[in-house]
Formats: C-alpha cells, structure tokens, sequence
C-alpha cells in the first residue's frame, strides 16, 4: 500500500468507532496502526516524517497465521535421538508440537549438557540479525544476556553491512565512527559541497531503513538541496538508479569492484600535476611516502594514472583526468557507500578514498573530504546524535571466544584450525551448539550450500523466530517468539533523533512468547533468573531504559526530555542533535592537539602495523588489488559472464515479511526479478519476463529476466531476500525463489578483516526452458 493511500484509509478509521489508535516503529520508520478488536486494518506514517518508507504498509502481515510458528516444534530425528541424530535432516525432518515447559526445558538442558562436557565455548549464540527494532526485546541481545549469566558463549565481531571497512579504517584513522554514522552530516555536504562523487549509491532505497528505526527520512530532502545549490554530482556505479534520475548526476558505469583503481588513478593524477596538498598530507597524515611511492610507480613500477585505471575500471580516461582537476580545486566531497567493502578485497575503496581526500587537501573542511555509509542507512550523516541510545546490556563476556561475522560456515566446517583477525591468529572452536534468535543465516550468509554441509555438523541447533524461515526449518528446536506488534517496546538508535514507543496492537499469535519472557524463563530454568532480569518486568525495563536516556540528555546536554508518561502517551521523543557536523575539522586545524588514535596519531596512509603483517591480501598503503572473481580476470575470457550485484531488496528489509504486499510488488511471476542491459539480454536471446536459470559452480536459482538501460553491460542484478525454496533435498539443489546467495562467494575479504565479500561473484544467464517450477 502506497503511504498515501494509507493516509487515506486512516481517515477512515472515523467510521470504526471502536477503532484505537497505537503508536508503533519498525527498522523502516515510524507509525500509528488502526486496531479493531484484535484485528489491524490500516496503518498512517509518523506525521514528522517528510518521506516515509511505504514497507510500513506491510506491518500488519506479521499478524498472518499462514507465516507463522505458533506453537514450539522439535525435530522428529532430534526428538528421538537427542544429540546423536543425523544433522544432515534438518531441511527434510518433520516437526513435532510440544509445551512450552517441554521446549524450555529441552533447550536449557543441552546448554548445561554441552558447557558442562565441552565448554561453554563450544555454543555459538553470535546469532547475528537484524530481529525488530524494539531495543528492549532485542533479541540477539537478550540471547547473550542470559548465556554470559550461563558461562558465555562464541559470539562475533563486526556485521554483515561492514567488516572490511571499520577494520581499516580503525588503523588509518583511529576509530570506525567514520561508516557508523558519526561524520560529516549530509545537512553540511547538502550546503557546503560543490562536487559531490558518489561511489556505489545514495539512493532512498537503501536510506528506508535504520538499525533500530528512523524518525524523519531525510535523503530525498538532501539530495534536492543539492539540486537546488547546483551541486555537481558524478554517480560511480554499475547500476544508474543508484541515485533517483531527477538529481541529473553524471553516470560513471564503472566495472563492479574496481572503485580502489579509479581512485587511486585520481590520486595518481592530482600528484602528477603538482595539486596535491602538501601542507596537509604532511601536517595530517602518515606513511605518505609510502603512499605517493605507489600512485608515481616507484615501488611497483607501474604509475597509477588515469589510463591505467581506465584499463581496470574501464571509465575514459579523460573523463578521470578532468574529475582530479576538479577534486582538488573545488570543494569535493567523496562518499562511498558500505557495498562497496562487503567484497573481496573490500579494505581498499574505503582506504582509497581515505587516500584520494587527504591528496585533495579536503578533509576536515565543511562540505569537503570523505565518508562512508551515506544512504546505505537512513540514519548515516543525520544530525549527530551524541546521547545515550535506549539499549539493553548483554552483561560482562565470561568468555572471550569469537569469529568474524561472515566466517560462520569455517566455524562450523573447520573446528580447531586457525584463523586471522586484524593481525592475531584464534582458532576456530569446536561446535556442538547453536542457538540463532531474530537473524536469517539462510538468508544472509553466502554460499548457502556450503553453510548447508556446515549446518549438518552441530548436535543441536535452537531457532528463536516468530516466522516459519528457511533457517526455522532448518532447526532442532523452534521457540515461537512475538513479533514486535504482540508486546510492548521501545525504539531508538545513536544515528536517529527520536525515541519511539511500540505500543502492543495485538495478542500473541498461537502460543508465542515476547523474547524477554523466553529468556527470561531459560534464565530461570539456568539459576540466573534474578541476575538476568533484574526484578523488573517489561513496562518496567521500557521505563527503566527510556529514564537513562533522559538522564544522559540532561547531564551531558542539560537538554529537557519528556518524563515517560508523557513521552510513552504521545509516541515518541526527541534527542539532543548536532545539525552542523564536520568530521575531523578540529584534528584538521590542530593535528597535535587532537591526535588519532592510529599509530602515529595522524591519517596512516602507509602503515607500519601492515608492513609488518606482510599481507599479499592487505598492503601496506592503499592498493588496486584484483577481486578472486571480476569481469576483468583471465580465467573469464571467452565465456560470457555476468557479475552479480546482490543488493539490499526495495520492497522489505532483507527476508523480512518476504510474504507482503511491498515485497510482492517487487516480483515478477512470484519470483525475484533478475536486472540485465537490454544488449545482454538480446545476446543471450532473452526477453523480458522471461524465466531464467543464473549458475556458477557454487550453484543456480531461478529468476524473471527484467530488461533495464540503467545496468551496465555485464552485470547483473538481484537483490536479496526471497526466501530460499530448493526444488528437492540434493547438495547444490537449484532454488526456485532467486535467492542470490545460492551463488555468492563464501570468502573473507582478506585475512586482516575476513569481512564479507558479497559483492564479489561472478555468474551465468540462460534462458529456462523446462515447464514452470514454483517456489510457493
Ligand atoms: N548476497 C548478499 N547477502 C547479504 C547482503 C548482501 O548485500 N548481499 N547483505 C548482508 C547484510 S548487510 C545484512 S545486515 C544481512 C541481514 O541478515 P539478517 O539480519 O539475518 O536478515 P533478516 O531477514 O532481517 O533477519 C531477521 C530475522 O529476525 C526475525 N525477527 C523479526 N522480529 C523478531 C523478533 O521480535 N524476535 C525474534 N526472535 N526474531 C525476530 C525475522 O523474522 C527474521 O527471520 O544480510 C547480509 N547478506
Ligand atoms: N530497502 C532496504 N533498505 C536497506 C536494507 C534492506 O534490506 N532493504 N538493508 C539495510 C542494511 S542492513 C544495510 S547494511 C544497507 C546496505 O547499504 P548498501 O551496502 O549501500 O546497499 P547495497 O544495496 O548492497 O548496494 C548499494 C549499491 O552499491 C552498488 N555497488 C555494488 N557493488 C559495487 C561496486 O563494486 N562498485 C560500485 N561503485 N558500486 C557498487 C550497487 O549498484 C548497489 O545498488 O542497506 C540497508 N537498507
Ligand atoms: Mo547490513
């Protein structure tokens, strides 16, 4: 439903007189639903926001029975053979019902059996995922909240959205704030840049959605500013509508996972012309010699300008010539967006683009310089938020144990053998346990049929998901949770500006149960009830939460925070901002004074730390270095391959409500659209609507062609999120949905980082031609 139309319905509800208005928030934005009974019937955006997210009108599908676990299951196989069942079931076993007494009981005892024979390290509840936006019954939290009580747990360092860019950037700039929203806010940008270079995106696609909701959406808004102020603006990606048309941007349609050879061309050129900032790279920044011995070509022999870029990234030459002139003469500013380093290798952009901005002497003036992030999130270059955000706390980790995020299936696949993370060595520990609450790994992970044969591996795997997943369906144990509108909660973020209350609108569906009372019973059945939940029950923990924001606001701001009553009555409250925010300007004006937290308190151009680490994968300066898989690479000669861009779905976040009428919308005969160039498409004789198998060695799914000029020649794109639907039970079985990550590659990023390189995958197209297969 479009969010006008639910406006229009919303005054409807005047003739429902028994209809009752509830405040709400979701991770896309902010909203009243309408409630009759038990029943939602529509759904009206947060009046303060100037561009809602139209996923709002997909909410009341999580009320949908069809989608739901509604009672607790246990694996038929598990059931009968507990810890000795056969793991490679799980996809094809039935479920059995039980109490929740059973479940809990079930589940609390394979904690205490598997700490107490192997170590509480041998459970893995890093559980990553997004799960709802209430920061009170988060659920990952809560999860190791209620374990570190119990001993502790394995758990994961970074995210999925970003591995490979904070672990660089905390060494050559001291602190990852730079791609967690802490930077330059877009207001500055929108009044101050003169030349704005987008690498990847900055699309209100991605900008729908915030980790823990978003008040006011607010790109489109900037982006006319820009327009207006006459901002020229150069898109650089392989896919056109990455900025919306209106804003005139100049397409750049790079080759994918190329961007760190553009812009160290560009860096190569603003030197070989003598414009580099001298002052500043020598005032503000470290290992410059290093730097600069590479883009002349004195360490490697060759000179990076811009016709050597133009072999690797195949833009013009010219065209980049002219961009370095500009660069450096007006005030520019770079952003890069956070796909561009969930690709192998994705270290370099980021550090490029750190490169090219303290060349052009930008960073630290308003509107000038580098970041990372914008619009891939809503929230990233919102006024600053600098006070306390609600949040729940996970206690103190007994137990150190971790692994990089994406390195799920080396855990699982690989016990006891080693593994590098930012220049340590750990080892990967012995699995007998999972426990995944409010996250998709069959969604998110790459390389689905490699996780499957990890999947197989652990004795016992517990799910904790309100909807019947790929990954519920993969599990020994099903807990049916709530979704967020069946309780009370609270929403809020560091990167937005309001607080939002989630009023409950419904009763639990079936027998679900909140996420807190859950954990809450497994802490009890543990010994820890006291300690985990502190004696306080849901409305007091809200409350509880929602006072040490207030407090915070008022002692660090001396800033004037509605009481709860009031804030929990209106729906929402707002927080202490920053509208005008320039990211380094003080360390710009006094390096010394306010150094870095890096190894020489300065920008790390050449870094000591990596020379040391003698990285083939991590340089020691920021380097072009070619992806395992691109359309530039010799072993792609001759054949006629695509590279796949798995982006982040319009129509929902991630899998999320996969069944709804926004996401529906999306498709094109009940699957994930497949975007290709209209001369691909004609070369491989494929027609638009037509049903298309897409293949590498890792595997194949299906997909509905979809013509489109705004992809560059040779990529291809299908978003993420359908939810994946093999069409039998054999190792590399083809998905029916268009799950693209049947195909991704399944590596990290490089051994300093191990990020996830998504965005590196190279495939092929045919036309499908046996009789139509459904996913449903
Ligand atoms: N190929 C490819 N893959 C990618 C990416 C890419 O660009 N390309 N992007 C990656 C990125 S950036 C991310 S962040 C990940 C996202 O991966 P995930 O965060 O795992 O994806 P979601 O679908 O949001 O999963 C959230 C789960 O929480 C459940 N849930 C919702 N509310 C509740 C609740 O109240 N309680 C509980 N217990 N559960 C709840 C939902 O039903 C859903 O199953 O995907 C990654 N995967
Ligand atoms: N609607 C919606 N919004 C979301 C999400 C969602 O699931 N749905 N997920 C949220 C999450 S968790 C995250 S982390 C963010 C992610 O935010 P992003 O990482 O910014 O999102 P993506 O859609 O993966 O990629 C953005 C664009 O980058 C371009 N791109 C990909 N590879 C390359 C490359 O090598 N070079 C260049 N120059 N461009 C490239 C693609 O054309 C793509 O459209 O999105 C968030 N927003
Ligand atoms: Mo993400």
């Amino acid at each position: 439903m479009s969010t006008r139309a639910a406006k229009q319905v919303g005054l409807d509800a005047a003739s429902r007189p028994n209809a009752r208005r509830v405040p709400h928030c979701s991770h896309w934005g902010a909203y009243t639903l309408f409630v009759d009974g038990n029943n939602i019937f529509d759904v009206e955006p947060f009046a303060g926001d100037p561009s809602p997210s139209p996923i709002i009108g997909s909410v009341m599908k999580w009320a949908d029975p069809k989608h739901r676990v509604l009672q607790p299951l246990v694996r038929k196989g598990w059931l009968a053979k507990r810890e000795k069942s056969d793991g490679r079931d799980r996809g094809s076993d039935s479920y059995v019902a039980v109490s929740w007494d059973e479940a809990l009981d079930l589940v609390s005892g394979e904690i205490d059996r598997v700490r107490s024979t192997f170590g509480n390290e041998s459970i893995f509840a890093g559980s990553y995922g997004w799960t709802s936006c209430g920061r009170f019954h988060h659920a990952a939290t809560l999860l190791k909240r209620m374990l570190n009580l119990a001993g502790g747990y394995t758990g994961h360092v970074d995210t999925y959205s970003a591995a490979a860019g904070p672990v660089i950037l905390r060494h050559t700039l001291g602190s990852d704030q730079a791609c967690n929203g802490q930077l330059s806010t877009l207001h500055t940008i929108a009044e101050h840049t003169e030349t704005l270079v987008v690498f990847g995106a900055l699309s209100p696609r991605t900008a729908q959605n915030e980790a823990g909701g978003i008040g006011r959406h607010m790109i489109p808004d900037h982006l006319r500013r820009m327009k207006e102020r006459g901002v020229r603006i150069i898109l650089i990606s392989p896919v056109r509508d990455d900025l919306p048309d209106w804003v005139d941007a100049d397409w750049w349609p790079i080759r994918p996972n190329t961007d760190a050879a553009l812009m160290l061309g560009l860096a190569g050129e603003v030197v070989a012309a003598g414009r580099e900032d001298r002052d500043f790279l020598s005032r503000c920044c470290s290992g410059v010699d290093t730097f600069l011995s590479y883009l002349t070509g004195k360490s490697d022999g060759v000179v990076k300008n811009a016709k050597w870029a133009q072999g690797i990234t195949e833009i013009d030459a010219e065209r980049i010539k002219s961009l370095a002139a500009i660069l450096s003469s007006t005030r520019s500013m770079i952003t890069v967006s956070l796909s561009l380093q969930r690709a192998d290798h994705g270290e370099q952009s980021f550090w490029a683009a750190l490169g090219l901005a303290s060349v052009t002497g930008q960073i630290g003036l308003p509107g000038g310089g580098v970041g990372y992030g914008y619009g891939s999130l809503g929230g990233v270059g919102a006024p600053y938020v600098s006070s306390r955000a609600p949040a729940m706390s996970q206690l103190d980790r007994p137990i150190r144990s971790f692994i990089p995020v994406s390195r799920i299936t080396d855990l699982l696949l690989r016990p006891g053998e080693p593994f590098e993370y930012e220049g340590a060595t750990h080892v990967y520990p012995d699995t007998r346990m999972v426990f995944w609450a409010g996250g998709n790994p069959f969604h998110h992970q790459q390389d689905i049929n490699r996780l499957r044969q990890g999947w197989a591996k652990p004795e016992t795997i517990v799910v904790q998901d309100p909807i019947w997943t790929a990954t519920a369906r993969r599990a020994d144990i099903v807990l049916p949770a709530s979704t967020s509108l069946e309780r009370n909660d609270l929403a809020g973020n560091r990167r937005s500006d309001h607080i939002f209350a989630m009023h409950k609108a419904i009763e639990p569906l079936g027998e679900a149960r909140s996420d807190y009372e859950i954990f809450r019973a497994l802490a009890d059945r543990l010994g820890n009830e006291s300690a985990f939940s502190e004696g306080r029950d849901e409305m007091e923990w809200i409350r509880h939460l929602y006072d040490l924001s207030r407090a915070d606001a008022k002692s660090k701001f001396d800033y004037a925070m509605p009481d709860f009553e009031t804030f929990w009555e209106k729906g929402w409250a707002e927080v202490p901002t920053q509208r005008d925010y320039t990211y380094l300007a003080g360390f710009r004006q006094n390096p010394d004074a306010a150094p870095l937290a890096t190894e020489s308190g300065k920008i790390v151009l050449g870094s000591k730390t990596l020379a040391t680490l003698g990285y083939e994968d991590c340089l020691p300066h920021p380097a072009w270095i070619p992806p395992a898989e691109w359309l530039g690479s010799n072993a792609n000669a001759g054949k006629l391959q695509f590279h796949l861009i798995s982006r982040q779905p319009d129509g929902k976040l991630h899998s999320q409500l996969d069944f709804a009428p926004t996401s529906l919308a999306t498709k094109r005969n009940n699957r994930e659209p497949v975007q290709i160039c209209p001369s691909d498409a004609e070369h491989l004789g494929i027609y638009d609507g037509q049903t298309v198998r897409i293949s590498n060695e890792r595997g194949a799914c299906l997909a509905t062609a979809l013509i489109n000029p705004a992809v560059r020649a040779g990529v291809a794109v299908l978003p993420t999120g359908s939810w994946y639907a093999p069409v039998d039970h054999s190792a590399k079985a083809m998905d029916l949905s268009g799950n693209p990550n049947v195909l991704t590659l399944d590596k990290g990023s490089s051994r300093f980082s191990q990020g996830c390189s998504a965005h590196t995958c190279l495939i092929t197209i045919e036309p499908f031609g046996e009789p139509e297969l459904s996913p449903a």
